[in-house]
């Protein structure tokens, strides 16, 4: 429960006070999985990709590589623009095809950990000196203006199964988005994530070693950070299931012990012993289900390739 007269002054972003006090303030406590990546976060991040349980990494760059080089030298793709590009490690993959064929011209990734950003963007430009490299802060859960004048065409890519982790509304106004800054050459590239036995997927989200724990509780750190709230992370404890009739994982962080958490601007927000805080989906898909989320986007599935062993997909999407 939030009691209001406690706030005071602060000098935090007042976007993101209103959003965390909304979230803090509703039944189920939730917050969007974004303020997961302060710099700290994408590193764990990371390291999520490369654990033995964490398939999606993987599973979605052997099918860059098998997949890239034909694509992207059959549309003669000139831009990539990348949502959500954290490192580009995977995006390297569809770089190098472009290079191949001869028709890289511009990368252009966008994401909100902007040092994280700005670090992978200052290797690419060593690793691509003929590349044009321009990263673009933004926060892709809200309007954002997508770069107009790209060299055309252009290949549109939000990898990662990223597109998971946005409520059905949200994730179709994403895509409606990047599908108004389309031209009729243009593509847009999507990974994502497949229902598939629920052992296999809640091992994901739940690694032997930990990381993912990490990486929950550093949303409480971020809040610490940003707006100067007072959280124990280890009076949370990290939870990590699958809810099979909305085919998702959902992330929570389940209070140990009845607490009161103050955060500057919004006031004393109350944790009951063993009440939880939803810190992220990850909605899992199958070929109808991208279709349906396409088609209210106002984009056609053109094309589906899944690995053999149906864990990840990489799909087309162009405009209908
Ligand atoms: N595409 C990479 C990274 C996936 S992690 C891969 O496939 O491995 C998700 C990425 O999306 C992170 O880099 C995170 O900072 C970014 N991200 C999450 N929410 C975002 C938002 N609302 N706006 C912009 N970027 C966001
Ligand atoms: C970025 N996103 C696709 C990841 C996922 O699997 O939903 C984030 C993540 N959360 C826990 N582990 C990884």
């Amino acid at each position: 429960m939030i009691r209001r007269p406690l706030a005071r002054e602060t000098s935090a972003d007042p976007r993101m006070l209103a959003e965390v006090a909304e979230g803090l303030s509703s039944p189920q406590k939730e917050l969007s999985p974004k303020y997961f990546y302060d710099q700290r976060g994408s590193e764990l991040f990371e390291e999520i990709t490369r654990l033995e349980e964490y398939y999606p990494t993987r599973t979605e760059r052997a099918l860059l590589e098998g997949w890239m080089p034909s694509l992207v030298r059959r549309l003669g793709s000139r831009t990539l623009v990348e949502l959500g590009a954290g490192s580009a490690e995977k995006s390297r993959v569809i770089l190098d095809a472009m290079r191949a064929a001869g028709t890289a011209e511009l990368y252009v990734p966008i994401d909100v950990s902007a040092r994280f950003l700005a670090q992978a963007a200052a290797r690419l430009r060593r690793e691509y000196p003929r590349l044009a490299v321009e990263p673009a802060i933004a926060d892709i859960s809200e309007e954002f203006d997508l770069p107009r004048g790209l060299a055309r065409p252009a290949l549109f890519a939000f990898l990662g199964g990223t597109i998971g982790n946005f409520y059905p509304p949200a994730a179709i106004r994403l895509i409606a988005r990047v599908r108004a800054a389309m031209d009729p050459g243009d593509r847009f590239l999507m990974g994502v994530d497949l229902r598939k036995d629920v052992a296999r997927i809640e091992a994901a989200y739940n690694d032997a070693r930990g990381v993912t724990a990490a990486f929950n509780r550093n949303m409480l750190l971020v809040l610490n950070h940003e707006l100067g709230a007072d959280f124990d992370p280890a009076a949370f404890e990290h939870l990590a299931f699958y809810e099979p009739v909305a085919h998702r994982i959902e992330m929570h962080l389940v209070s140990r012990r009845a607490h009161t958490v103050t955060i500057p601007g919004i006031g004393a927000v109350r944790f009951e012993a063993g009440e939880s805080l939803r810190t992220e989906i990850s909605a899992k898909h199958d070929r109808e289900s991208v279709a349906q989320l396409f088609e209210a986007a106002g984009l056609e599935l053109e094309e589906w390739r899944a690995d053999p062993e149906s864990l990840f997909a990489l799909v087309v999407g162009v405009r209908g």
